[in-house]
């Protein structure tokens, strides 16, 4: 997810708004007097608005408010905090159509997934508020008489938190939700192509009573915004959603301060589909997967691994259903797919296809679209590839667009390794009626989500969410485990005999 900043001065667009930074519980302007444009992909004519072009030094002003605002937030009772979480997830629902729409017109996609993009922010922002009255600790029997052991959940500090553009609503959420009811406090920098819609968030969140300070939003590039985030000591965790290459240097880059890094990066999410399997169902969760948000989700199904048996009959139904798909605007009631996020990706998309071209054979798609209605916009063509070979590039490198490589297999185990074959572990799945075979697939993908009978999208946000190998470090957001990230652990022994006591040592013979 790479991201182009354009500069431009205020002045030349009056009639776009101008919208600001957020620090210490203020909409201020950017030391740098520069902005930044947001346009519709679905028409770049559409300017969405300036954005303030951020710089480290407004990033150590917003660090410094969420500093001093952290003493009391972390001292405020964790239901307390919750409560406010509950407040912002009502608000979340009550305003769900206009940031659906805004989404849309922001990012592109279909206005059905931008609502679930919301919806995803509004169940984590629940889930997150009940882990307010939760956040549980242990509670142990010490080995010696006398004398008390338990564990608690401690606040880091200031949390960074560079997002994506693909659910601007929803994985913000996943990150700032854990992060503020465990009694942290964020800068949160959004990705540079959808400013708008992590403003309308931040705007929510004010309203709902998080404490100035407590939530700062800085907008601008990524190498000084991220970069100043990441590099500053007093910022104990970085919590990042986006290219894997991005990722590695946010590591490298925090490991030299021992920072708590937490990625989610990569996928290269593939599909089993068994001989047994019911083909209709399967050419639904594949397309669902493939072409919904046009390929661009992390979870987003690149491959499908198919015993050879049903090929031909599998390849028909997915050419069917993929040259239905009507492209268009998402806000129209009639698209199916909308576009890409910008011009880049659209070059990328249609540089793999020539890849593709010289390592499988094209079913459907390939182009750029540009008929009705697309001219203006970054469209196109959902694409399938067939006879594939696992270790194809198209098979292994992360195209984030609608390109679907299928890939045909003898049997079961071949269908594993070709699974597996792949340095990302995100989301797997497997479509078959044995259920022998769906146990030993939950056994033998080596992914962080396995779904069977089932697309590889659609987590649900109260399990944990992330992958294995170089999708991330090994941490999880969602779930109760996204508290593992935001929180260290405090082990605290009360004696209570009245006299010395040794571990290890008074309790022996
Ligand atoms: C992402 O693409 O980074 O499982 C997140 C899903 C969504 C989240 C995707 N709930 O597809």
């Amino acid at each position: 997810m790479t991201e182009t900043i354009q500069t431009t001065t205020t002045e030349s667009r009056p009639e776009a708004t101008t919208y600001n930074l957020f620090i210490a519980g203020e909409w201020v302007p950017s030391e740098s007097g520069r902005t930044f444009e947001s346009r519709n992909p679905a028409d770049t004519r559409d300017l969405i608005g300036h954005f303030q072009s951020g710089t480290p030094a407004d990033v150590a002003r917003a660090i410094r408010a969420a500093d001093v605002a952290g003493g009391l937030w972390r001292r405020t009772p964790a239901p307390k905090r919750g409560e406010i979480l509950y407040r912002f997830g009502q608000l979340m629902a009550e305003h769900k159509e206009r940031l659906a729409r805004a989404m849309t017109r922001e990012m592109g996609k279909v206005l059905e997934e931008a609502r679930g993009d919301v919806q995803e922010g509004v169940d984590i922002a629940f889930l997150m508020a009940g882990e307010g009255r939760r956040m549980f600790g242990d509670t142990v029997p010490s080995e010696l008489p006398d004398k008390w052991a338990m564990s608690i959940r401690q606040p880091l500090g200031v949390a960074g938190i560079i997002t994506p553009w693909n659910f601007p609503i929803a994985i913000p959420c996943w990150k700032m939700m854990p992060a503020l009811v465990a009694g942290n406090t964020v800068v949160f920098k959004p990705a540079s192509d959808t400013p708008h819609c992590a403003t309308l968030l931040v705007e929510l969140m004010a309203e709902a009573g998080f404490p100035a300070g407590t939530v700062n939003l800085v907008t601008g590039p990524g190498a000084e915004v991220g970069d100043a985030l990441v590099d500053d000591p007093d910022v104990p965790v970085i919590s990042f959603t986006g290219h894997s290459s991005t990722g590695k240097r946010i590591a490298e880059r925090a490991s030299r301060r021992l920072k708590r890094v937490s990625l989610e990066l990569g996928g290269k999410n593939g599909i089993v589909v068994l001989a047994d399997a019911d083909l209709d169902l399967a050419t639904d969760g594949i397309v669902w997967s493939a072409f919904g948000t046009t390929g661009q989700r992390c979870t987003a199904c690149s491959r499908v691994i198919v015993e050879e048996s049903v090929l031909d009959d599998l390849l028909g139904r997915l050419e069917r259903r993929a040259t239905r798909l009507r492209l268009g605007d998402g806000l129209q009631a009639t698209t199916d797919v909308g576009p890409l996020i910008n011009a880049e990706a659209v070059d990328k998309v249609e540089s793999y296809i020539e890849v593709g071209r010289r390592e499988g054979a094209l079913v459907t798609g390939g182009r750029r679209a540009t008929g009705d209605g697309l001219a203006n916009g970054h469209f196109f063509e959902p694409s399938i590839f067939t006879h594939v070979k696992p270790m194809d590039r198209i098979a292994q490198e992360e195209i984030f667009g609608p390109v679907l490589s299928v890939i045909p297999v003898a049997d079961y185990p071949s269908a594993v390794t070709a699974l597996n074959q792949t340095r990302y572990g995100l989301s797997s799945s497997i479509f078959t009626r044995d259920v022998n075979a769906a146990f030993r697939a939950m056994r033998d993908f080596e992914t962080g989500i396995v779904y069977v009978n089932a697309g590889t999208i659609g987590a649900e946000t109260h399990l944990p969410f992330g992958g294995t190998k170089e999708t991330g470090n090994g941490h999880r957001e969602a779930g109760h485990a996204a508290l593992d990230t935001f929180t260290e652990w405090k082990s605290i022994y009360v004696d209570f005999s009245g006299r010395l006591q040794r571990a290890q040592i008074d309790n022996q013979g």
